[in-house]
């Protein structure tokens, strides 16, 4: 390709080519332009917001010219690429992100200095790009900063919503839900408006015969809808890899604008279906961990997927291989189940379009799918009901039917006298209606299946995915723990920290490989280091109260032991119980002399995240939390001893700020539901403790950090069946200081008891499902210890300082390189000037 350009034009184009800023100066001369022509602003109206648009205006300059040379040497090399298929992107704030991974954020701060502004408060004029729920659209963003800095070929591709996660304020202790209409300052995307997809819905089946007289299918007569693409680049920390995440954005196909209607002078309805078409890419499904299966969902599915798909397809196509080459040229990641209509639609274009033989294409699209679990949760697992995609996506029904009658055939093979083994495993599940059953369509789809921490694997493969093992046997089924990016959660979130690490270990590598992290452990008894290690942790919880008094009026003291639970709210997760923990605690200062109040260790139980909209036992949760802070925050007989604080709309930049305040924090799910979790990993890297269940990572975390430096408490994975087992046929005894807590609520002390009455009536009538009641009491005394040995600050602190040196392990950067070894099969590809 390079050489078929004349070398004067080159020449002429090289002459002129955009150059990065790396000085100060070059940097103050791209932000004034970019504020005086871009923004149209001047010396006289540039106001903090107009300082950022410019800032980040210069800075994507930069990211896009690596960008170009990125895109440029990963097509002219032509090897093997990732591309990351998830419904959520959690991506927080990019500017600052930015700033510290191309390495210039002091140049930033002396230029913006020079101008009249401080970079931090430039920095928080940003709105976070929030298009996820929680865990799993956060790992997807970690990935995208890995994969970038471990250059690693790699695209994300997701939907580019309108609307992000809701915004959360808090009315009268209510969850109150804002549309996050987000777009309107996004300086990071670049519209791609000539690349445009047409997808198609509804319509229906043609069988005919062509050329060769073999029976072919096209669909036809549906609803056309245009995919349009907008970039994001994605910038490694310290390389020159700069990654694309691609979002697709949903509008009417020009063609299909109704002229018909128009001309009958029907403008209002025309103008209707083009907002029809606009709705797909619209909002992002509220939920964490819960389907509800609405046809617009499945919609914005199959819309993604199909734009994603037919991308991926053009690019191969334009280097002329041959299809069984696909898979050695491009490795497909399922962020859950959520893209596993792309297994089909690969198949569909493969014999409908392509004219390869089932056989064949199938064997090309197994080897591409790679699909990886988050939850073991039923209510999670996505089942579409089968008239719903007979209606939508009448061929990709027909395909699905195929791909389940070959591997039905195949299983009755193997297994010729089992006919149950077929109704369990069969992709369509014969309720009524029938329903289609994503995850084992992915299975069937992808030659490797993961789950997201060792425990939650092992249950994959023993109880959710248990025939599926004997079927294919374990090599199909593996475990890649989660993991994070320490750019982001250290570097980023808690500057002087990262900055004292570096100091002890001579540089900042420990970012790019995190296992370095354990040379700190060395310094473990120094005095001066720890010294430093503790004013930083204190400075961070003033961080903290300081927004905590900005955002609630309450005031909190920065000695107290900071207990922090911020997740998505969830039954699972359950945030009751911690709330319960805080109602035990408050009842029994109460009841306490002023003598034994004198050894009480002054708490700040810090709450934070969002329900679902229509999830209205975890609102009930958070109604609680927020009328025991009324009760308890205002009480003169508990002062600074106990303060509870709600913080609302958890995000990404303020986890930014709560995970370095922590001194432990909650991983309290019960055993067996938690895929993996990863704030207790963020926590962890921050040098605060945490308490936790044997669930998801918590346990590998414990493997690495060592027992003595994390607080386990209640019932083990293994024994959660059978407790329910019990509460079910009766065998229930209510823990008696969670009765306690129960008095206090139906004696009002916290409002009107009815409103908290489906909470206490789920434990005590209808079979305690998340073993509250049995965890209660190790809950307790578990945080009794934690009391005691915050008293012992010098222990704590070797503690804190012992775990952060032993958490390289769960650098997202293991992650990935984990994926590409033994999933996607890729390697590296370093991009030069
Ligand atoms: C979450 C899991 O609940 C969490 O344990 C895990 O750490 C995270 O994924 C990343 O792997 N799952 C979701 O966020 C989710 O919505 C349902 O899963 C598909």
């Amino acid at each position: 390709v390079e050489a078929s350009i004349p070398e004067p034009l080159r020449e002429a184009w090289r002459k002129h080519s955009a150059t990065e800023f790396t000085t100060k100066d070059e940097f103050e001369k791209d932000l004034v332009r970019h504020i005086e022509t871009t923004l149209a602003r001047s010396l006289y109206n540039c106001d903090e917001l107009a300082a950022y648009s410019g800032t980040a205006l210069a800075f994507r300059d930069r990211l896009i010219i690596e960008w170009n040379k990125t895109q440029q040497r990963q097509t002219f090399t032509d090897q093997k690429r990732v591309y990351y298929l998830s419904l959520e992107f959690l991506m927080g704030r990019t500017l600052d992100n930015a700033m510290l991974n191309v390495g210039l954020k002091d140049v930033a701060r002396d230029g913006l200095s020079d101008l009249g502004f401080r970079v931090e408060d430039v920095i928080n004029q940003e709105h976070d790009a929030a298009l996820g729920n929680g865990g799993l659209g956060r790992l997807a963003a970690c990935f995208l900063d890995s994969m970038a800095t471990l250059n690693y070929p790699a695209w994300g591709y997701g939907l580019r919503y309108r609307y992000g996660i809701f915004k959360q304020e808090i009315v009268n202790g209510y969850q109150v839900e804002i549309p996050d209409y987000w777009l309107d300052n996004n300086p990071w995307e670049f519209p791609r408006h000539e690349i445009t997809v047409d997808i198609q819905f509804y319509g229906n089946v043609k069988k005919y015969q062509d050329e060769n007289g073999r029976i072919s299918h096209s669909w036809e007569d549906g609803e056309i809808v245009q995919a349009v693409a907008y970039d994001v680049p994605i910038p490694g920390y310290g390389t020159k890899t700069t990654n694309n995440l691609r979002l697709w954005s949903s509008k009417a196909s020009s063609g299909e604008f109704d002229f018909q209607k128009f001309n009958a002078g029907d403008y209002e309805s025309a103008v209707a279906d083009q907002q029809r078409a606009e709705t797909i890419s619209a909002v992002l499904y509220p939920n964490d961990n819960l389907e509800r299966g609405k046809e617009l969902r499945l919609k914005q599915q199959y819309f993604w997927c199909a734009a994603s798909l037919f991308d991926i397809v053009r690019r191969f196509k334009k280097t002329k291989r041959a299809w069984g080459e696909f898979p050695d040229q491009i490795a497909i990641q399922l962020n859950d189940t959520h893209p596993t209509l792309a297994i089909v639609e690969l198949q569909r274009i493969l014999i409908d379009k392509e004219g390869l033989e089932w056989d064949e294409a199938w064997s090309v699209v197994t080897k591409t799918f790679g699909y990886t679990n988050h939850t073991v949760l039923p209510e999670a697992l996505e089942k579409w009901s089968v008239p719903l995609m007979q209606n939508l996506l009448p061929r990709h029904l027909q395909i699905i039917y195929e791909i389940n009658l070959f591997f039905l055939q195949s299983v009755e093979k193997r297994f010729p006298n089992d006919r149950d083994i077929l109704s369990r495993v069969s992709i369509i599940e014969e309720s009524h209606p029938k329903m289609v059953r994503m995850a084992y369509l992915a299975i069937i789809g992808s030659h490797k299946v993961n789950g997201v921490a060792e425990l939650h694997s092992d249950l994959l493969k023993t109880t959710l995915f248990k025939d599926f093992v004997k079927i294919y046997g374990p090599d199909r089924f593996t475990n890649v723990t989660n993991g994070i990016t320490p750019r982001r959660w250290l570097h980023q979130a808690n500057p002087r920290l990262s900055a004292l690490i570096a100091e002890k270990l001579g540089s900042y590598d420990f970012l790019k490989d995190l296992t370095l992290l354990d040379k700190i452990e060395a310094f473990v008894d120094d005095k001066a280091f720890r010294e430093e290690w503790a004013v930083i942790k204190r400075e961070n919880k003033l961080r903290l109260a300081k927004h905590i008094k900005a955002t609630t009026g309450f005031d909190v003291n920065p000695n107290a032991l900071f207990d922090v639970q911020v997740k998505r709210i969830h039954e699972y997760k359950r945030q009751q119980l911690n709330i319960f923990g805080v109602i035990h605690r408050y009842l029994s200062i109460k009841a306490m002399s002023a003598e034994e109040k004198k050894k009480v260790v002054p708490r700040v139980s810090i709450f934070g995240g969002k329900a679902a909209p229509g999830y209205w036992m975890a609102k009930t949760i958070i109604h609680l939390i927020n009328k025991v802070a009324d009760v308890v925050n205002k009480d003169p007989e508990i002062g600074d001893l106990l303060k509870v604080i709600f913080i609302a709309d958890y995000n990404v930049s303020k986890a930014e700020i709560i995970c370095p305040a922590s001194d432990i924090s909650e991983h309290i799910s019960t055993a067996g539901t938690e895929g993996s979790g990863t704030s207790n990993m963020k926590f962890v890297l921050n040098g605060g403790l945490i308490i936790g269940t044997c669930d998801g990572a918590n346990i590998e975390i414990t493997r690495e950090i060592g027992e003595q430096n994390i607080f386990l408490f209640g019932n083990l994975a293994e024994d959660v069946e059978d407790l329910r087992h019990r509460h079910f046929y009766g065998d229930f005894k209510l823990d008696p200081q969670l009765e306690r807590v129960f008095d206090a609520i139906k004696d009002n002390v916290f409002g009107d008891k009815a409103d908290f009455s489906a909470l206490i009536s789920s434990i005590e009538e209808h079979g305690d499902y998340y073993l509250v009641s049995d965890d209660f009491n190790s809950y307790i005394t578990t945080h009794e210890m934690v009391d005691e040995a915050f008293q012992n600050q010098e222990e704590w602190l070797a503690k804190s300082i012992t775990s952060v040196a032993r958490m390289g392990f769960f650098s997202m950067d293991r992650v990935t390189n984990e994926y590409a070894d033994s999933i996607w099969n890729v390697e590296p590809l370093d991009v030069k000037d």
